[in-house]
């Protein structure tokens, strides 16, 4: 039983990070490509312009659910999203937090050939951490983030994505989700956290959504990051990983977008997974395993962010709707 398997492997592991965990013979074998010349897919995306969606969310201060400052940055994705030719489905729940606190979500959908069966769905969480409570100053722990990284760079992508697909002559089925509340949860408790993915996944806004494949982007702008194979990704939806690590190859990325098995982490995707949607995980190691130093510390600002690493996942994600979607 495929959820039972979860929630004893993410204890096997010992939950979230990214150290490398599980390995294999198998999964530790050094991948080789053979000596053909790889093809070349031509994409366009514009790191800079990628960088500037980044900025322009953390100008309006934590998006934390609930405050101005969530609205207001929600108000101006739908638009973006409008303004870039989606069709665009926003759904509002008020979710429950794990103490209690009620939460306004809103997940935000741009939709690209809504009339396409086969879809591929893009997606990132835009709300922020109200606390800082991983920062090396216990003072810090009760303020909120800034999330440049986590929140706003997988957004950032997405929406210059967007912008990109507004020009294109594509036919491919291609959703762009922002998902709400996902970072309002507690250590110790799964369930606490990706509630806006949850509520999405189990209460679709559109009558018997359920795209072929989820591609989840999760601090994705970190200077120096790299991508290694996450766990639940690689064994629920290893197809869908190759595919977008053969993309970041083409692309030119292959340093950033590691062969090495990644710990198993609690994030979107697997709400996905749990309904049996392949959906993979594109998320920040760095060094040797975990999070980037910065992760739920108020230094998850613009400091640490890098259009080099924005534009490798841009042009990643571009070159698999491209090459693997066979779009013109
Ligand atoms: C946990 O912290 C359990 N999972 C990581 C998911 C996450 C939080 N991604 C960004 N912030
Ligand atoms: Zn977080």
């Amino acid at each position: 039983m495929k959820i039972l398997n979860i929630v004893v492997l993410a204890l096997a592991v010992g939950g979230m990070s990214c150290a490398k965990t599980g390995a294999t013979a198998d999964s530790a074998s050094a991948v080789t490509l053979d000596a053909e010349p790889l093809q070349k897919v031509e994409v366009s995306f514009d790191a800079d312009s990628a960088y500037a969606y980044v900025e322009r969310q953390v100008g309006f201060g934590p998006r934390v659910p609930g405050t101005e400052s969530h609205a207001a940055c929600g108000r101006w994705l739908e638009a973006e999203l409008r303004r870039h030719g989606a069709e665009v489905v926003v759904q509002e729940a008020l979710l429950k937090a794990f103490d209690g606190t009620p939460l306004p979500a809103r997940n935000i959908m741009g939709r690209y050939n809504p009339g396409a069966s086969d879809r591929t769905l893009l997606l990132a969480h835009w709300d922020t951490r109200p606390w800082a409570d991983n920062d090396p100053d216990a003072a810090n722990h009760r303020k909120p983030v800034d999330g440049a990284d986590d929140g706003a760079s997988g957004v950032g992508v997405l929406l210059e994505v967007a912008r990109q697909l507004a020009d294109a002559d594509q036919s491919a089925g291609i959703d762009i989700l922002f998902v709400d509340a996902e970072d309002y949860g507690t250590e110790g408790s799964d369930d606490s956290w990706a509630l806006g993915a949850r509520h999405f996944v189990q209460n679709p806004p559109i009558d018997g959504y359920r795209p072929s494949r989820a591609i989840l982007l999760d601090m994705v702008g970190g200077a120096g990051s790299v991508f290694r194979r996450e766990y639940f990704s690689d064994r629920y939806a290893p197809a869908l990983l190759s595919d977008v690590w053969e993309a970041a190859s083409l692309a030119g990325h292959d340093s950033r977008f590691s062969h090495e098995p990644g710990g198993a982490i609690t994030d979107d995707h697997l709400e996905f997974i749990k309904a049996g949607i392949p959906a993979i995980d594109i998320i920040a190691c760095h060094g040797a395993g975990g999070f980037p130093p910065y992760w739920h510390t108020v230094g998850d600002n613009m400091d640490n962010i890098s259009a080099e690493t924005l534009g490798a996942v841009g042009r990643t994600v571009m070159t698999y709707l491209k090459h693997f979607l066979k779009q013109t």
